[in-house]
């Protein structure tokens, strides 16, 4: 026999817990498209503790569609071993260039993320930065319904040592973070807004402005390059990939340092 009050306390008791350990985090990553899901297993992987909040019912963020709703990815050479330890199948087009299904990618990166031990948790929207005094120490979220839904309701808080802004080419912490006055490591100390495409510049452009961008706070993904003025990239993956790598690597290397 199915008991209806069994099932309703088993969700609200388990997510609860769940949401009760996601308070006070090494890393809170914000948005879950390749880049954020990538950097999530990886510190997951790393033995540090890390949440992604996404904003939408779905993970994947733009790697759902591939290219204009054709769901094919292309990722090229340098990227291809993150698929390969992911277990993404990647087939070879024509010199180095890789192309994999985009339903398989988003399917297995975020598996892979969650088993490795990172919380991932949707229709939670970031809608601003906790601050003391000029430091980051947490991010500010809400219920993407309330903010759908333009609810008078307050959000609530967590904390977070390092955070990583993988919203794409919103860059919504960066954003909020310079309407309030704080200065970027960018060249005119705001957001530079990102350029038309330009695939090969952009893809090397992305690695490159994976970085610190606010003390404690990160940027990857398509979100560096809108931080940092660069151009698009358009439906090629291997960057945001890479990227997601990156930042991981870099925030680990500092709790390592400061442990
Ligand atoms: O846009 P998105 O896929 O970012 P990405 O990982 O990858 C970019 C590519 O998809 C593509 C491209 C290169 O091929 O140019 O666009 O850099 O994923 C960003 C995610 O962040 C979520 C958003 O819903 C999306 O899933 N997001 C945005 N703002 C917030 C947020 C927020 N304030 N709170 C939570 N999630």
């Amino acid at each position: 026999m199915l008991d209806e009050h069994v099932i309703s306390r088993a969700i609200i008791e388990r997510y609860t817990e769940k949401l009760l350990s996601c308070l006070s985090q090494d890393v809170v990553i914000v948005g879950a498209g390749p880049a954020g899901l990538v950097a999530a297993y990886y510190l997951a992987r790393g033995g540090c503790s890390v949440t992604l909040f996404e904003r939408k019912l779905s993970v994947g963020g733009g790697m759902w569609g591939g290219g204009m709703m054709f769901n094919e990815i292309v990722v090229q050479e340098e990227a291809k071993r993150i698929l390969d330890e992911l277990g993404v199948h990647a087939r070879h087009y024509e010199s180095s260039y890789y192309t994999a299904d985009a339903v398989e990618a988003v399917s297995t990166i975020c598996s892979r993320a969650a088993q490795a031990g990172a919380r991932i948790v949707n229709l939670v929207s970031v809608e601003d930065v906790a601050m003391e005094e000029a430091h980051v120490t947490g991010l500010v979220v809400n219920w993407t319904a309330v903010e759908m839904g333009g609810l008078h309701v307050d959000p609530l808080s967590v904390k977070a040592r390092f955070i990583v802004d993988a919203t794409g080419h919103d860059a919504s912490v960066i954003h909020l973070l310079a309407r309030q006055g704080w200065r970027l490591c960018t060249p005119s100390g705001q957001v530079e807004g990102q350029g038309p495409l330009w695939a090969d510049r952009a893809e090397s452009a992305t690695l490159l402005n994976t970085r610190e961008v606010y003390p404690g706070v990160y940027v990857a993904g398509m979100c560096a390059n809108a931080t940092f003025g660069a151009c698009r990239m358009g439906p090629i993956f291997g960057g945001m990939l890479l990227s997601g790598e990156k930042v991981a690597t870099l925030i680990l290397e500092r709790l390592a340092q400061a442990s």
